[in-house]
């Protein structure tokens, strides 16, 4: 049987960190539909997050993207990690661009010419420049870099210009800073992509050294591909940095964690809690789009999502299931996690947020607050809310 208090207990210890880019417009290669009163700049993000983190206890530290989230100086990020704090946040993850500027058509740290390559690298170490400034611990790294068509380019050679550039940019991190470097299987790439999945992510990453860690986007895999695999593996070799959490039907897709397939949710939960990654050492982050959705509640129900899939997975009975496996009882052990996916772990959870002070109710409760109709409000009506609102 499971323990409910520590059941309990570890579900308060969560923490789900929110991109800053999930509250702004944003949506897919065919069409933006904006939304009023989205924030206009960071500042406004931060707003937005603290709600999240204000009605769900468990959203403290929100990523940044540069250039998206670019402010004034080293100063102005001091500033905006402030503005943060004093709504009882903190920045997270600062997540490098390498995919938007024209220079970038044929690759960044992997494209054939020097030039590029050192434009791409000189703004990796800007972001770790800004780590300094705001205090986050990692800087997540994913590349568009790839290519369309056999024989456009080396590959053997992009996997050198990859490694050479990470080295550098490795070598500039300091004390308690990690690189986290994501992996995604095609696009906007479409014949190969540099850094194509876990292995070749991990593989640079052991060349590193113990600061390099895998992120894992749940939308980065072939359809069928066994996650939770990877997740263990990764566990084990002491190589899991972290999640981009999301969901996808086909591709990509970027919607709300656990809505596709929390089934799936739930087995990456379990190899988490059952490798000992249910710690600060694995940073759960959610990397989103909510094109068609409202964004806070989109957010506020994604974390819930993991939350929910956390408390499956915490209530797995992991000594019959330690039993049943030893003794090859197959059905028995197939039984016991399904006993613990097929729990409903709301109540548990409504306990949890009532315990720590919040309305066990996240979403009605964000509704009756009032919040999504005053920034429409304040932000269409063009007053400039900016920072120090
Ligand atoms: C792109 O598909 C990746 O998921 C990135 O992690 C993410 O979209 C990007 O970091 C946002 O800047
Ligand atoms: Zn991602
Ligand atoms: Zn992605």
């Amino acid at each position: 049987m499971t323990d409910r208090a520590a059941v309990k207990a570890a579900l308060k210890t969560q923490a789900v960190e929110t991109p800053s880019w999930a509250y702004g417009n944003s949506g897919t290669r065919f069409k933006v539909f904006t939304q009023a009163g989205v924030p206009r700049d960071p500042w406004e993000k931060l707003q937005d997050a603290a709600k999240v983190h204000e009605f769900t206890g468990v959203a403290p530290t929100v990523a940044l993207h540069i250039p998206w989230d670019r402010v004034d100086g080293h100063d102005g990020y001091a500033e905006l990690a402030k503005y943060a704090e004093e709504r009882g946040l903190r920045l997270g993850a600062i997540n490098a661009n390498t995919f938007q500027d024209d220079d970038y058509r044929l690759g960044s740290i992997c494209h054939p010419d020097a030039a590029v390559r050192r434009k791409a690298l000189d703004h990796l170490l800007e972001c770790v420049d800004i780590m300094d400034a705001t205090g986050s611990r990692d800087l997540k790294l994913w590349f568009a870099d790839g290519t369309n068509y056999p024989g456009q380019d080396d590959i053997r050679e992009r996997q050198d210009r990859l490694a050479e550039g990470l080295a550098e940019v490795y070598g500039r991190l300091g004390e308690g800073q990690r690189m986290l470097l994501e992996y995604k299987l095609f696009e906007p790439a479409f014949y190969t992509t540099d850094v194509p999945d876990w292995g070749t992510a991990y593989a640079h990453c052991l060349k590193l050294g113990p600061k390099a860690r895998v992120v894992v986007d749940t939308g980065h895999h072939a359809p069928g591909t066994n996650i939770e695999f990877i997740v263990a593996t990764l566990l084990r070799e002491g190589r899991l940095g972290g999640f981009d959490f999301n969901s996808r039907f086909y591709a990509d897709d970027d919607l709300m964690v656990g809505a596709a397939d929390p089934f799936q949710l739930f087995r990456i939960m379990c190899e988490v809690v059952h490798g000992g990654g249910f710690t600060s050492e694995v940073a759960f982050m959610l990397d989103q789009c909510h094109n068609i959705e409202a964004k806070i509640p989109a957010i506020i129900r994604s974390v819930m999502n993991v939350q929910e899939a956390t408390a499956k997975a915490l209530s797995v009975d992991r000594e019959a299931l330690a039993e049943a496996q030893v003794c090859g009882d197959v059905l028995g052990a197939n039984g016991v996690l399904m006993d613990a996916y097929g729990t409903d772990v709301r109540p548990v959870l409504r306990e949890v947020r009532e315990e720590m002070g919040l309305d066990p109710e996240p979403l009605a409760a964000y509704a009756r607050s009032g919040w999504g109709r005053r920034i429409v409000a304040e932000r269409v009506g063009g007053r400039q809310a900016g920072w120090g609102a």
